[in-house]
């Protein structure tokens, strides 16, 4: 017979830091604030447009008796090699969480079973459609702060989420008692205004969201982005709880990986066997090369060292239109030989054949001459 005690050491031994348990209830208090977050357009389109999926924990697993939430402590401050001048967010220095913790939880579902063949049960970590902090935070992992994110008392909110549903009733935990108090560091250092209210995120203005949206971005989200490839971490960085809490993983796969020691350079012109053997495996992949070579040459453009120029002019010949047309405005924005870069940029509207590029650099040379 399985208990909760023994979930949370078969827990423990499989590696996840931390684990709580909760029960199967609608997490019914978020249904006002979804239909409002979709009402305004709050949404960003990579999580299900249907409330009640995200909410019901039976629309997931129609079995469930428990939900067993998990947490990873990700944090890491130093790492081997060099920074470069890239930017990826703490939760994309190691392998892909997902892979991983998919793995541990499966392990844990495994040994789970082996000591009661009754037991049924689905994981999730990330992609899955229920509101994964709710579920923390009633499961007594932490506290939801006003940057939103889940903090627990024992890593702060460097930590990655997941949960197992299962079909057995067990003991619940009791959620934290603590919140943010008079603090609002996050709110005012957040660079791009997203915290429009405490606990509430806009993603459209998120530059975490931003960096992963694919195609044409506004100009003020190209100067936003600074040198963000990836995700943001402005709002954990400056929380003090985090500060006094955050201390190195002990997980081995969640160590930075060599791509953090790329340039921006190297980024921007990779090629598909230069992104699959330096960025493949991180969380950073998924969005594809195209959006981290754009966001390199956003980074090359808001640098404004017209040393980048000689690579930027090489994207211009890149076999992806999206990453022509950056191409074309970053050299627009550096500072340097303006006949030159006319003269450049002329020749390459003569051999483009995309619309879209061709009017990013139509509107370079207006503003050029
Ligand atoms: C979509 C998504 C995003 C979007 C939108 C984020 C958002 N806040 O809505 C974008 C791309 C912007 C994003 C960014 C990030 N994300 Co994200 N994301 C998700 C995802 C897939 C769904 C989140 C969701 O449903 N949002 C809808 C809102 C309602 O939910 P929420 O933000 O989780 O809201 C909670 C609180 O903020 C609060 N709340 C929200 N609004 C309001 C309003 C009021 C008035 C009140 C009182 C409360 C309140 O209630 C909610 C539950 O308690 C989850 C995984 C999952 N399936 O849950 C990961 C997840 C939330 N992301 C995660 C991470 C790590 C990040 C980043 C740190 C990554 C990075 N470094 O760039 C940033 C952090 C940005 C931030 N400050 O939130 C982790 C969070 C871990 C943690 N400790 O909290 C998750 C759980 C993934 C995981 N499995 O680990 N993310
Ligand atoms: S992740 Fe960055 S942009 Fe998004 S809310 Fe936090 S500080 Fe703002
Ligand atoms: S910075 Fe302050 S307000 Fe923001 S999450 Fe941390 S403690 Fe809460």
């Amino acid at each position: 017979m399985i208990s909760a005690e023994l979930v949370k050491e078969t827990a423990k031994k499989v590696g996840f830091d931390l684990v709580g348990i909760t029960s199967a209830n609608p997490l019914s208090t978020l249904a006002p604030l979804l239909q409002e977050r979709q009402r305004q357009g709050k949404e960003p389109e990579f999580v299900s447009s249907d409330i009640e999926d995200r909410i019901d924990p039976k629309r997931f697993f129609p079995e469930v008796k428990s939900i067993i939430m998990v947490a990873l402590n990700y944090y890491h401050n130093t790492f081997n090699g060099e920074h470069g001048e890239c930017n990826f967010s703490r939760s994309a220095w190691g392998v892909d969480y997902h892979r991983m913790m998919r793995g541990m939880l499966e392990q844990m579902g495994q040994t789970l079973k082996q000591i009661e063949p009754a037991l049924t049960y689905k994981s999730f970590v990330d992609t899955g459609p229920l509101v994964e902090r709710e579920l923390a935070r009633r499961a007594g992992l932490g506290w939801i702060g006003k940057n939103a994110s889940l903090i627990t008392p024992e890593f702060g909110s460097w930590v990655f989420l997941g949960g197992m549903a299962i079909n057995f009733e067990l003991e619940e935990d009791s959620p934290v008692d603590k919140d943010c108090g008079n603090c609002r560091k996050c709110i005012d250092a957040c660079p791009a205004g997203a915290l429009e209210e405490a606990y509430c995120v806009n993603p459209s203005r998120c530059l975490s969201y931003v960096s992963q949206r694919k195609g044409y971005l506004t100009a003020e989200e190209r100067e936003l982005l600074q040198n963000r490839l990836y995700g943001c971490d402005t709002c954990q960085e400056v929380c003090p709880i985090n500060v006094k809490l955050a201390k190195d993983t002990t997980h081995k796969d969640l160590k930075p990986l060599n791509h953090l020691s790329m340039s921006l350079a190297e980024i921007a012109s990779m090629d598909n066997s230069q992104f699959k053997a330096r960025l493949a495996t991180t969380a950073a992949a998924w969005r594809g090369k195209t959006n981290l070579k754009r966001n390199a040459i956003i980074a090359l453009a808001n640098s404004g060292d017209p040393r980048m120029a000689p690579i930027l002019k090489s994207c211009l010949d890149d076999p992806s239109p999206v990453i022509r047309g950056y191409a074309a405005w970053a050299l627009g924005k550096l500072p340097g030989d303006r006949a030159e870069v006319l003269q450049v940029l002329e020749n390459a509207l003569a051999r483009e054949t995309d619309a879209r590029v061709k009017e990013e650099i139509a509107m370079v040379l207006d503003k050029l001459q």
